[in-house]
């Protein structure tokens, strides 16, 4: 195959300048997991195995981006590790909030960095340092660079983004997420006119994607993932969420149990992939989280290094334009080869 180059990568080393130390959960501070490292680890894979040329993003404005985020959370993104810095003073640990608007107390939020972390925010694991900004605001460049060439007739791309996207919605922030990367590309390609179909494969239920596109019947969601009721995020991700209004049937989840394997992983993605072809998507984008491998430190599925190459296979197999998005995946030493055996797996086909 002279002419095959392989899959476009697009990757931006900004992602560096996010590089938390560590997060807030299970009652104690912990060393960060999504660290820089993961994404330079699935570079150093993609390069050493040549799956295809690695490009720079392109900057795309923040029109992409506001046609998903609420325009004030945009600022309160870019703006709160200074407004925290002068708060808590230039040392000051990485930003993470302390107090929410739960029931009973009114939502309404002052101009404090308190009152803007809490209401923006839905969890302690999700700090913000000095170039969180920059590196997310990369992130979605990053993801809109990817849907652009497959607008330019690519048959996949992938999307090397970090920090990862799905956990964001409209207007909050959390599960290591602060913009949702998959959600401005597949926004994006709607407005060219293509009909974008998301199939989230992450551990965790993309809730920020789901919220998102809950009342719209134009973008179909679809998620596997581990049951809400024992995973993270614990609110959302239920079987018996559907979708609502006129997005009623354009969202499914798929909520799988703890230790789940290949083949009922992949009969998960049979299923999910009944509804992708009844939706008439024309196009696919893959949330590519890597932490259902058995190996994971903070998951509890139990899929092998080879079945990422069948998850790749099968994802072909729907014969639609692919975007992949880097989401999750923690385990460091393995995460570049996994990552890379979906996308070879892919090519294969
Ligand atoms: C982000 B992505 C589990 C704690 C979970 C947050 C997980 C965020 C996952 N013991 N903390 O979907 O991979
Ligand atoms: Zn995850």
């Amino acid at each position: 195959m002279p002419f095959a180059v392989g899959m476009k990568t697009f990757y931006s080393p900004v992602h560096l300048r996010h590089a938390p130390k560590q997060e807030f959960e299970g009652g104690r501070m912990q060393p960060a997991v999504e660290i820089p490292e993961r994404a330079e680890r699935v570079r150093a894979e993609i390069e050493a195995r040549k799956l295809g040329p690695l490009l720079t993003p392109g900057e795309f404005g923040n029109e992409p981006l506001l046609r998903i985020h609420d325009p004030a959370f945009v600022i309160f993104l870019s703006e709160a590790h200074g407004a925290w810095t002068r708060r808590y003073g230039k040392d000051a640990p990485d930003a993470i909030p302390s107090a929410w608007p739960s029931r009973g107390l009114r939502e309404q939020r002052s101009g404090d960095i308190e009152s803007r972390l809490g209401s923006y925010a839905f969890d302690t694991a999700t700090p913000i340092t000095k170039g969180t900004w920059e590196a997310a605001r990369t992130g979605v460049n990053t993801a809109l660079s990817a849907a652009q060439a497959l607008m330019q007739g690519e048959r996949a791309a992938f999307a090397l983004a970090r920090p990862p996207g799905h956990h964001a919605s409209a207007d909050v922030f959390g599960g290591y997420c602060y913009l949702n990367n998959i959600a401005v590309a597949a926004q994006f390609l709607r407005d060219a006119g293509m009909r974008p179909a998301i199939l989230d494969v992450d551990y965790h239920h993309g809730n920020g994607t789901q919220s998102i596109f809950y009342r719209r019947d134009d973008v179909l969601f679809v998620s596997i993932h581990a049951d809400p009721s024992f995973a993270y995020p614990h609110f959302l991700g239920f079987a018996d969420e559907r979708g609502e209004d006129a997005g009623e049937g354009a969202t499914l989840n798929l909520p799988l149990p703890r230790l789940t394997q290949w083949p009922a992983y992949a009969m998960a993605m049979d299923t999910g992939f009944e509804r992708l072809r009844t939706f008439g998507a024309d196009v696919l984008l893959v949330s590519l989280g890597l932490d259902t491998f058995e190996a994971d430190p903070i998951s509890r599925f139990k899929l092998k290094s080879e079945d990422y190459l069948r998850m790749g296979e099968k994802i072909a197999s729907l014969k639609l334009p692919t975007l992949f998005v880097f989401e999750g995946g923690y385990n460091i030493e393995k995460l570049g080869e996994i990552t890379a055996n979906v996308l070879e797996g892919f090519e294969a086909k």
